[in-house]
């Protein structure tokens, strides 16, 4: 399917810590609009005002979380999302509690209606507070509660994939469970994995994901099936496109030296003098080239702009039967045993962990510990901020 042209006009977008959690806040997409990102980053920015005269010093202002040791993304969430409440609400008591304890349980019944953990119930005694104005927009009803807007997304009361535990008491446990059917868990297991990553050779976000990767090319090697595959349009221009072409010739020729050129294309950019440090026969690599330019119309379709993608974008088809198996919209796109990862992480140890759940009989490597650490986007191997987050794409 060819990408929709709002897609493409979203252009190349990182998000920042700071974006993230305006975003949870505000319960919505990583799509906001810029003012409503503002809005909320202003409104968690703002301290506490002096307390008012309606308002006791001293009063307490009661907070419970329910959070699920269950759930992998929870306790993160509430790490982030406490410090700011303290720093916005004065006097706030917080009581934590999971899911599975009764006191937990209850109050999640209490609060009826929201669905997700964690929960961040206020006691009605916030309305009294200094900061009330500014996290009104941000409060819900729930029974005697008010519950904090944070976009939520793990449900108690569904099956978890991949804990053995019959979570929801269906009778189907983890990936028998039909609604574990799109989790990367389940995914068929096979002797080989085949990985298949879709990129842009000079997006800073493929580069970002390809970088992270090779470790991990590194560790497993031939154990697993690698495969760097190309969007089915360009959107860095020419040299992108010849860059695209000559990956792929280098694939086709000799993977592991293709990953060795990789390593030092990803640093320096510099394609003339990475082919320089691999030993490769340039004449096949040379008649690839010509081969491939006629046969999937590189060249040609770079002079027509009458096939451009929206008028705008270059086609480039070498791997087009697969972009549109998937419904690649963007670079990076990362393929396990034929299903999309739409969460696919860009650190090494992120991307073991996905490959791993392909094999039948996962190697000792599997339990190996890689960096959590995503690099950059673009070239360059440095490493990116810890808490920053790896969220853009070219598409
Ligand atoms: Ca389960
Ligand atoms: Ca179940």
């Amino acid at each position: 399917m060819a990408p929709k042209e709002e897609n493409i006009e979203k252009g190349e977008y990182v998000i920042g810590i700071a974006i993230l959690l305006a975003a949870i806040l505000i319960s919505a997409s990583v799509y906001l609009s810029a003012t409503g990102i503002e809005k909320a980053v202003a409104a968690l920015k703002l301290q506490a005002s002096a307390p008012t005269s309606t308002q006791q010093a001293s009063q307490q202002i009661k907070l419970y979380i329910i959070s699920d040791r269950r759930c992998a993304d929870c306790a993160g969430l509430v790490e982030q999302i406490l410090p700011q409440l303290r720093s916005v609400v004065q006097n706030l008591d917080v009581e934590q509690y999971d899911y599975s304890d009764s006191k937990g349980k209850a109050l999640y019944i209490q609060s009826g209606g929201d669905k997700y953990l964690p929960l961040f119930l206020f006691e009605p005694t916030i309305k009294s507070s200094a900061s009330y104005a500014q996290l009104a927009q941000f409060l819900d009803e729930a029974g005697q509660y008010l519950s904090l807007r944070i976009g939520s997304e793990f449900d108690p009361e569904a099956e978890i994939c991949g804990n053995g535990i019959d979570d929801d008491k269906n009778g189907a446990t983890d990936c028998q469970d039909s609604e574990c059917k799109s989790d990367i868990s389940c995914i068929e297991k096979l002797d080989k994995p085949k990985v298949e990553v879709f990129v842009m050779s000079y997006c800073p976000y493929g580069i970002q994901m390809q970088k992270g990767m090779l470790p991990v090319v590194d560790l497993l090697g031939d154990k697993v099936d690698w495969n760097v595959r190309f969007v089915s349009y360009i959107m860095h221009g020419e040299t992108e496109a010849y860059e695209n072409q000559l990956q792929y010739c280098l694939q086709l020729q000799n993977k592991s030296k293709y990953f060795k050129y990789l390593s030092c294309f990803l640093n320096n950019s510099k394609s003339e003098e990475c082919l320089a440090t691999i030993d490769i026969d340039k004449k096949k690599l040379q008649s690839c080239l010509n081969e491939t330019d006629s046969k999937f119309n590189i060249t040609a379709n770079l002079k027509n702009t009458a096939t451009y993608l929206s008028g705008r974008y270059p086609l480039f088809l070498v791997d087009d039967a697969e972009n549109k198996k998937y419904g690649v919209q963007g670079s990076p796109t990362f393929v396990i045993n034929g299903v999309v990862n739409e969460q696919q992480g860009r650190d090494p140890q992120s991307i073991l962990r996905t490959v791993c759940m392909g094999f039948k009989n996962p190697p000792a490597e599997c339990s190996k510990q890689l960096s959590s650490q995503a690099y950059v986007p673009g070239f360059g191997f440095s490493y990116q901020a810890s808490g920053a987050v790896a969220a853009g794409a070219c598409g």
